[in-house]
């Protein structure tokens, strides 16, 4: 049994305004921030995953677990050493040209944050030519392209052949997200990778950061 299972149990729970008690006394207490952070509040998370996965937990329930996850994490920074949180990798997500839905991809991006990557999101409604300047300026992993409408979806190609055109395509991954999207679609607009829902998501960046990283 983990020292703080009362903090992953109190994130699991969403129970975000009881969070900093209890990362305060850990403190309090002489614990390790790294060791909070790690068993205490992502340990919490990825008790989440798998429950949302299987449909055991709801949208509106993860969302409270990542924020009660964000305040403890808020709380440590100031703790922590520059070096001692390493990041799985860099995302930067947006909702693509015309398209003003972000519930989902705020989802996702909360997800991969508290499994350990670096988030930078765009926004709604993002121009290919934004993706193309956040992929020169930030140099991230991955893209990941959210669409909600029929209408919008398919200005999820046109941004990946904008991409393919700056000729920047092949220095990022891509995957690609939301309501009418399909692994089919996902395939014939040449993304890298369809994430049904939040977890698949973070699985998804997981496979293609591990695959970079054995190239
Ligand atoms: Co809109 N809307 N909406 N809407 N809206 C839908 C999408 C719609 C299906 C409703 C309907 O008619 N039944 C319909 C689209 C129909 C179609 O295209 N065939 C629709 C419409 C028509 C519209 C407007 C055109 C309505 C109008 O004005 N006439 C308009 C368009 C505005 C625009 O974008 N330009 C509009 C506006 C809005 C609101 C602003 C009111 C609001 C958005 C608020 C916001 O996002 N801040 C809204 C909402 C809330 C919805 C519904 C009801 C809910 C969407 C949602 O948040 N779902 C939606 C109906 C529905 O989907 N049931 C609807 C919850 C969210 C957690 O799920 O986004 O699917 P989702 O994300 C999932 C997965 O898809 C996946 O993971 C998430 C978590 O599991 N995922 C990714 C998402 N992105 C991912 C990215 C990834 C990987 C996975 O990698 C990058």
């Amino acid at each position: 049994m983990s020292k703080f299972e009362n903090i992953a149990q109190c994130v699991l729970d969403g129970e975000f305004k009881k969070v900093k008690g209890l990362v305060n006394k850990a403190m309090e207490d002489g614990a390790k921030p790294m060791d909070i952070i790690n068993e205490g509040l992502i340990g919490g998370m990825n008790l989440v995953t798998p429950l949302f996965k299987t449909g055991e937990m709801f949208v509106p329930e993860v969302m409270k677990s990542a924020k009660t996850m964000n305040i403890g994490m808020e709380l440590l920074k100031e703790y922590i050493k520059e070096g001692d949180l390493v990041t799985k990798g860099v995302i930067i997500t947006g909702t693509v040209k015309g398209d003003l839905h972000d519930i989902g991809k705020n989802l996702v991006g909360m997800m991969l944050e508290s499994s350990g990557y670096t988030v930078i999101d765009l926004g709604t409604d993002i121009e290919p030519e934004d993706f193309l300047k956040a992929i020169e300026e930030q140099k991230p992993d991955i893209i990941g392209m959210s669409a909600l409408l029929t209408t919008t979806m398919m200005n999820i190609k046109e941004t990946i052949d904008f991409l393919e055109e700056k000729g920047v395509r092949n220095k990022v991954k891509i995957i690609v997200g939301g309501a009418p999207i399909s692994q089919e679609f996902a395939n014939q607009v040449g993304a890298d990778g369809y994430g049904e829902d939040a977890a698949a998501a973070v699985e998804l960046c997981d496979s293609l950061v591990s695959e970079k990283a054995h190239a």
